[in-house]
């Protein structure tokens, strides 16, 4: 799906405005994913030897931070050019840390979801069902990609 001016700029606006809080929209979204998926908590590196989530943990900001930015860039290229197109290494380098990971497809809706409601709740009253759909088709899109990658991969 092609997103259009107005849906694109939406997924600008509302990332540039969570930027200001990358510390509160990382936690959540840890705490989102691993609600509804806790034993995927062992798969992140810096969350293994912990029993919470730390709140202070540069590594997990960075993470999210790129989740959030891959996927804001992905809108961009769904309205300039109707499909997301990653940088070739990126997405064989994103592809292989998944499946090195244990990542399996359904994943892919968890953190979907998580991803949704922190926007969600980033943005507050700024929230819009036509901002979620286009994070929603940016993501899915993005996701795909990944996704075909790491099965090309395994
Ligand atoms: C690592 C993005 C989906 C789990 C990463 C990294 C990026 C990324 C950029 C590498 C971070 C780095 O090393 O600098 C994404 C994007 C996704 C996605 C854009 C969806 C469109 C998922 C899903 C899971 C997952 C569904 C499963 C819960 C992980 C894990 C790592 C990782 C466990 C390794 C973290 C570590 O270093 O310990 N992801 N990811 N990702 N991702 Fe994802
Ligand atoms: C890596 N991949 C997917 C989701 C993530 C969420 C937070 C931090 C890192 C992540």
């Amino acid at each position: 799906m092609v997103l259009t001016e107005k849906q694109e700029a939406l997924v600008k606006e509302s990332w540039e405005l969570m930027k200001q809080d990358i510390p509160l929209h990382s936690l959540r979204l840890f705490t989102l994913i691993l609600e509804k998926a806790p034993a995927a908590k062992d798969m992140f590196s810096f969350l293994r030897d912990t029993d919470e989530i730390p709140q202070n943990n540069p590594k997990l900001r960075a993470h999210a931070a790129k989740v959030f930015k891959l996927t804001c860039e992905s809108a961009a290229q769904l309205r300039e050019k109707g499909e997301v197109v990653i940088a070739d290494t990126t997405l064989k380098w994103l592809g292989s840390v998944h499946v090195q990971k244990g990542v399996l497809a359904p994943h892919f809706e968890v953190v979907k979801e998580a991803l949704l409601r922190t926007i969600k709740a980033a943005m507050g009253e700024k929230w819009s069902e036509e901002m979620n759909d286009a994070w929603a088709e940016a993501y899915d899109q993005l996701a795909a990609a990944i996704i075909g990658e790491m099965q090309a991969e395994a």
